[in-house]
């Protein structure tokens, strides 16, 4: 039995990691080459982002064939290479598979744009409204309408996100079956993991106008989807009790993931929920700036700790992944506390009950892009959403504010190895420019340092090996109405882990309720801890882990 709760996964958006080649793109055999630094950081599995055929419209999650890899990321016998590699250190691989939709250029879409209705069914064609409009008025998550008008047919297909990605019909029993095959052809290759792209949307029924909202009410947790995961499951990887899933759930609600995640293992091992990264957007609208909400991140995550736990339920804990701003950039502190700040981060996100996953470059504090032109953008999302901005009336000034804080080539900037050219990422030109900050934040400085964020990262993945209580342990909120501090304890098998964090850049002092003294500090931010009595004085950005 794969035990994912003692396991830590990182991401590796392969794009960006590492180039061997020198044309700029990061590619699998760099992935092979980086093995022992993945190694050193402890961690038991890799999620890769996908590197399928794909005309990388949204950088592989557009993909035109699930069997074959992109010749840009390397062959077939490279996969194999990189999966023997990791099996001989103790990693395994999970893949990322894309089954909401394919790319257009897949030959599913190329035969139903041709007419054959057997593939027509694949996908969701509609008839327009009488007045010529399109069949709903769902908005597409890249901006727009969400449905693509086919002119030889006189209808519609729906796109929930960019035109180049249309949303297949799973309530064709055709289409399920050929997922099925996808899933198992890759646990063929011996794969031991699998994340699934926005699984929570492939159940469509209600094809209504919403004037409440963008349409993800309609579309969103819909009526069958426990019905096909479990279905998914029982077909595939539920055969193999070494496997771990994660569901990339949208918008979804807790009650669906009480069973989306549920330790009776029918549908997925674990969920990736979103609600604590938007306490940063006005309700779900990203493209604004406002500062972020503690209160309500604590309250989120606190909720989503308690209840999931109450219906023997499994989170994913996580700041970070490749649609994601860097953390450290969006609740630390880069400027002033930015090596405190980001270990403050990760403490606290370590030690919550779930499965943590660590997205590359997070391990070193990397930070935001720093971008300032539109020419350094590559994003289809960030580049539809400069427009649609300046259409709805924004000055350009302001429109690149937005994108500064909230677009995801943050994240999508190459991994910065060294100090040297393009931070050691490509001896070519990369396809995304290396943040200027690889100077100083870089895995090689940060490897050779103890008190690096890298040390850091690596002792909270080895405390999760060493002290079952991370693992298994339940969960407590504590501090939930403190305006600075983030705090929760641990309880396991008669031990006990209480956790603080200071979320601020000013010292502040909290009453514990309880004798500190009495605990170890098994890991902190700072050289000592001050602890009196019932009182923890904390510097800025302090964190600590007690244990007793
Ligand atoms: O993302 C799904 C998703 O809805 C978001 O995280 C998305 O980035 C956000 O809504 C945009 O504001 C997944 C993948 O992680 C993402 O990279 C893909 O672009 C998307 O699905 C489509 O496959
Ligand atoms: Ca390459």
């Amino acid at each position: 039995m794969a035990d994912f709760k003692k396991s830590v996964v990182y991401q590796i958006y392969p794009k960006s990691f590492y180039d061997t080649n020198g044309d700029g793109l990061g590619d699998l055999k760099g992935v092979t080459a980086k093995l022992d630094y993945i190694k050193e950081l402890g961690v038991d599995y890799i999620w890769m982002t996908p590197f399928f055929v794909s005309p990388q419209n949204d950088n592989g999650y557009d993909v035109e064939d699930y069997y074959n890899i992109d010749p840009r990321y390397g062959t077939m016998e490279d996969f194999e290479e990189l999966s023997r590699e990791a099996a001989r250190r103790g990693i395994k691989l999970m893949l990322d598979m894309v089954f909401n939709h394919t790319s257009s250029h897949h030959e599913w879409f190329q035969k139903a744009l041709a007419g054959d209705p057997k593939y027509k069914d694949y996908y969701i064609f509609k008839k327009g409204k009488a007045n010529g409009e399109p069949p709903t008025n769902w908005e597409s998550k890249f901006g727009g309408n969400a449905w693509e008008y086919v002119e030889k047919f006189d209808e519609y297909y729906l796109h929930l996100f960019d035109v180049s990605q249309p949303d297949l019909n799973w309530d064709n029993e055709e289409v399920r079956k050929e997922i099925q095959k996808v899933v198992k052809f890759w646990m063929s290759k011996g794969v031991k993991g699998f994340r699934f792209d926005v699984i929570n949307l492939i159940s469509k029924d209600r094809f209504e106008d919403d004037y409440e909202g963008d349409g993800r009410r309609f579309y969103t947790d819909g009526p069958n989807i426990h019905r096909y995961l479990q279905e998914l499951n029982a077909a595939t990887f539920g055969t193999d009790a070494e496997i771990i899933t994660v569901g990339e759930m949208s918008s979804t609600t807790m009650e669906n993931c009480y069973h989306y995640a549920n330790e009776d293992g029918k549908e997925l091992s674990m969920v990736f929920s979103f609600h604590h990264l938007k306490v940063d957007f006005m309700g779900n609208e990203k493209w604004v700036i406002v500062p972020f909400d503690f209160l309500k991140l604590k309250n989120i995550l606190f909720d989503w700790q308690t209840h999931m736990a109450e219906h023997h339920a499994w989170n994913a804990v996580f700041w970070c992944n490749h649609d994601q701003p860097r953390v450290v950039s969006r609740f630390g502190n880069e400027k002033k506390y930015w090596k405190e700040s980001a270990k403050m981060l990760a403490a606290v996100i370590h030690c919550l009950r779930g499965t943590p996953y660590i997205y590359q470059g997070e391990e070193l504090g990397m930070t935001n892009a720093g971008f300032t032109d539109i020419s350094q953008y590559k994003d289809v999302e960030s580049l539809n959403h400069f427009r649609i901005l300046q259409e709805k009336g924004l000055s350009e000034e302001n429109a690149y504010q937005i994108l500064q804080i909230h677009s995801r080539d943050n994240s999508r900037t190459p991994m910065q190895w060294t100090a040297g050219e393009n931070g050691g990422f490509t001896e070519g030109k990369p396809w995304i420019e290396v943040n200027k900050n690889c100077s100083t934040i870089n895995a090689e400085a940060e490897m050779k340092d103890e008190t690096s964020v890298f040390a850091f990262y690596k002792k909270l993945v080895q405390l999760r090996k060493d002290y079952d209580i991370i693992a298994y342990g339940d969960f407590e909120p504590k501090a939930e109405k403190n305006l600075s501090i983030f705090a929760y304890k641990r309880y396991y098998r008669g031990k006990e882990l209480l956790v603080i964090g200071n979320f601020y850049g000013t010292p502040v002092r909290w009453d514990a309720g309880e004798d500190l003294e009495a605990y170890e500090c098994l890991l902190g931010n700072y050289d000592e801890q001050e602890l009196k009595g019932t009182e923890a004085a904390l510097k800025p950005y302090e964190t600590m882990i007690l244990y007793k």
